[in-house]
């Protein structure tokens, strides 16, 4: 008689045990409501200004633009390394989503190596975790298309890893070993833009989605509750090939704010330091691709005082040569001959 309420109990219970089990469920959802769009942790086509200048972001290595296309982190070559790096740390916003559109392609032969997003309290550090500097300090997402070590899991393979700034990233299990999270994406070769989003709440959470399938939809990668990353990181997108290789393409990011109960109340995104340095690292003078210096310090502003100083050197030259010559032409007349 009493077989239903011990049934339900033991389901009670068995519902408990689940969600222990499960512990990194999404405790909440981040709705579209709860977003500002924040411009300046945000790119989108045709990636540069009138001044042909990219005003929040910096491109070096190997990458280049294709204005109104793409930004390609590396060309389908071996051993290439290139990054996208935003220039401002996140002051503000404390919660955010970073969405972003991306192509991985490159043809059926052996392919490699994958890209990363970075939040990480370093930039521009070139390295060897697709691209960027190993032992960092903050959070690295790695869309793994080259399987380095043994492990069992399907590729393409999308991993979360936290740096503390001292732990290394594990290659030799695809960091499997250190991972936050990890999910089987098939991302490569679509005809589609793909997308991912990454979330984090600030002290709670940080999630990554998937739109992989070409059908709109957001699909949970993984989730990882009781997260703090350290504050004034840097959005980056690193890649890097070898022997295997793919153009790793950037199309869009899209980065919001979030303000919901779980938030609390935000500054606006507008208050975060709106200190933007104006020099560029590219010169883009044509709709062509344009192939960036190997440290991407190369810029349009360089190019203007190069101009400067070689019309400088050629006056000056020019200038010494004339006095020069009038003075030889003065020492060898008739009149100087007759003052001796
Ligand atoms: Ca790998």
């Amino acid at each position: 008689m009493h077989l239903f309420p011990t049934l339900l109990q033991a389901f009670a219970s068995l519902t408990l045990l689940c969600t222990i089990a499960s512990a990194d469920e999404a405790r909440f959802e981040v709705k579209d409501s709860d977003l500002t769009y924040v411009e300046h942790f945000s790119m989108q086509p045709p990636y540069v200004d009138e001044y042909l200048m990219s005003r929040y972001w910096d491109f070096g290595g190997n990458a280049y633009v294709d204005i109104n296309r793409f930004v390609r982190i590396t060309p389908n070559r071996q051993s290439m390394k290139g990054w996208v790096w935003a220039r401002m740390p996140v002051v503000n916003p404390k919660s955010w989503v970073c969405e972003f559109e991306f192509k991985v392609h490159g043809g059926d032969r052996l392919f490699g190596d994958g890209f990363a997003f970075w939040y990480t309290t370093g930039r521009k550090q070139v390295g060897d975790v697709f691209g960027g500097a190993d032992r960092f300090d903050g959070l690295g997402v790695f869309f793994d298309t080259y399987t380095n070590g043994r492990n069992r899991a399907i590729f393409p393979l999308i991993t979360g890893m936290i740096g503390d700034g001292m732990t290394k990233y594990d290659e030799s299990t695809d960091g499997q070993s250190n991972a936050i999270g990890s999910c089987t994406a098939q991302f490569r070769e679509k005809e589609y833009v793909t997308r991912a989003k990454v979330i984090y709440v600030e002290n709670k959470m940080v999630q990554v989605f998937i739109d992989v399938d070409g059908l709109g939809t957001w699909k949970n990668c993984f989730t990882k509750n009781d997260v703090t990353l350290p504050e004034r990181g840097y959005f980056g997108f690193t890649s890097h090939t070898g022997d295997a290789a793919d153009n790793h393409d950037l199309i869009r990011i899209m980065t919001y704010q979030i303000e919901n109960e779980h938030t609390g109340k935000q500054e606006p995104p507008s208050s975060q330091p709106t200190r933007v340095d104006r020099r560029p690292d590219i010169n883009l003078k044509t709709n062509t691709p344009v192939p960036l210096s190997a440290q991407g310090t190369s810029s349009g502003a360089s190019y203007v005082w190069y101009g400067v100083l070689v019309v400088f050197i050629i006056l000056a030259v020019g200038g010494i040569g004339a006095a020069a010559f009038v003075a030889y032409s003065k020492m060898n007349s008739p009149k100087s001959y007759k003052r001796f």
